[in-house]
């Protein structure tokens, strides 16, 4: 990597890094000591593979065995009620694959029969159904990338930096391609009552999870979806069948779905009173919050991702979602807000899905502190912590989308800090 050109080419082939510049990759044929990984036969070269259906569903590489969902033991009293956290700082694109998506059950894994799965639609309905998983193939499909995030995630962040890793600060979302029928099709099929303003949606869980959702939402984007990145859902995601509630908070995601009653006044359970509602400086609290604010955070570097090599060319890479749109734009710093820089956006731009940003810099090997700051397409911007604590005070655990900060030291080692 040693590089002996002179100055000037030097800062030609920096400057033209975007489009490809060799200056990162070793030049072959220098005079230095044969390197076995070209010069030896490799034991992959010399013995014949495992043939097809060796691994009838495919897994990853061994060396990839460290890239896993995992969770922070002293959270929760025990695994049932718990959660665990998307590897975000592994992964990269728009994504998420199946086995990595966070987990957040309330009760355990249901693992249900599709034979035995029913959906009841009851309440102010002309007719009151129920639909066998055969009867929901039948009705027209649509297919919907979606983030899905917990209003829990960065909660431990509030008053200031707690875990080190996006993996745990941010890693209680998920962005995965759903197929699914709409819920309007299957709420007009029973046909709703005029009275009618909501709905509930339980889970057949041993946690029986129930959420009032408005049937302005039901009727406008919601998905009653079975298939996740095209496979049948995980029983982890809900199998057989889930809700999928676009850009609202991942608790209203009911899965394992079994029931929608239509009525016409939410039901004030426990999931919209006691939980998944933000205490006030005044000590209100704040009540249906279901959407996502914008937000953002840096992946890689980030603390479980550290800058693996000295100064030069190095990708910044980072992800950005709204809950009311798409993002346009994403800034971000090196210098904890000083100066902005607008990232390059990469990859397709779908409504209330992750969009990944990237920035493609030279490091020049002094300390940093990293930060993102997303704008939507209704033109809000992703605020600061402080300004978040001005209006919703201490107590807050829910619906934290403030401005992430890592500090870099000259060793390309994250920490996560907080400045403002
Ligand atoms: N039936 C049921 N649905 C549920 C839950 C649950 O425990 N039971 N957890 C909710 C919460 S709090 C979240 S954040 C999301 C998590 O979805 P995931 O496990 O696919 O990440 O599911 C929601 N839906
Ligand atoms: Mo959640």
């Amino acid at each position: 990597m040693t590089d002996t050109r002179d100055p000037s080419r030097r800062g030609f082939l920096t400057g033209a890094l975007a489009i490809g510049g060799g200056f990162v990759a070793a030049r072959a044929g220098a005079e230095t000591a044969p390197d076995p990984a070209i010069t030896e036969l490799q034991p992959w070269q010399q013995y014949l593979g495992e043939g097809v259906d060796a691994r009838p569903y495919g897994f990853p590489s061994e060396h990839e065995a460290h890239v896993v969902r995992r969770n922070v033991p002293w959270l929760t009293a025990d695994a049932t009620s718990s959660v665990n956290f998307t590897p975000l700082h592994e992964l990269d694109g728009i994504i998420t694959p199946n086995g990595l998506c966070f987990e957040r059950h309330h009760g355990g894994i249901a693992e249900l029969d599709p034979g035995s799965y029913r959906l009841m639609i009851n309440g102010l309905v002309d007719s009151p159904l129920v639909f066998t998983m055969q009867d929901l193939l039948r009705f027209p499909r649509e297919n919907r990338v979606h983030f899905l995030e917990c209003a829990a995630n960065s909660g431990m962040e509030w008053r200031g930096a707690q875990l080190n890793g996006c993996q745990f600060t941010h890693g209680m979302i998920h962005n995965v391609m759903y197929t699914g029928v709409p819920l309007r099709l299957l709420l007009e099929e029973a046909g709703v009552r005029t009275s009618a303003a909501w709905i509930l949606a339980e889970g057949a869980d041993a946690s029986g999870m129930t959420r009032s959702i408005p049937l302005e939402k039901a009727l406008d984007d919601c998905l009653v979806a079975f298939k996740m990145n095209g496979e049948a859902l995980r029983p982890e995601q809900g199998y057989p069948v889930r809700l999928v509630v676009p850009g609202w908070e991942g608790n209203m995601w009911v899965k394992w779905l079994r029931r929608i009653e239509v009525g016409d006044q939410p039901w004030h359970h426990r999931e919209e009173t006691s939980k998944y509602t933000d205490l006030l400086p005044d000590g209100r609290a704040r009540r249906f919050t279901w959407e996502m604010d914008a937000k953002s955070v840096i992946t890689s570097p980030s603390p479980q991702a550290p800058i693996p090599h000295g100064p030069g060319p190095m990708v910044l890479t980072g992800l950005a979602w709204s809950g009311r749109g798409t993002i346009p734009r994403v800034d971000v710093t090196l210098d904890g807000g000083v100066t902005w820089t607008e990232a390059r956006m990469s990859g397709p731009s779908f409504d209330k899905s992750l969009h990944r940003f990237y920035h493609d810099f030279v490091w020049d090997g002094r300390p940093m502190l990293l930060q993102s700051r997303a704008h939507d397409s209704t033109g809000y911007v992703q605020p600061t912590k402080d300004a978040l604590r001005e209006i919703r005070g201490e107590n807050s655990i829910y619906h934290n989308n403030g401005i992430q900060t890592w500090a870099v030291n000259e060793s390309g080692v994250a920490e996560n800090v907080e400045i403002s």
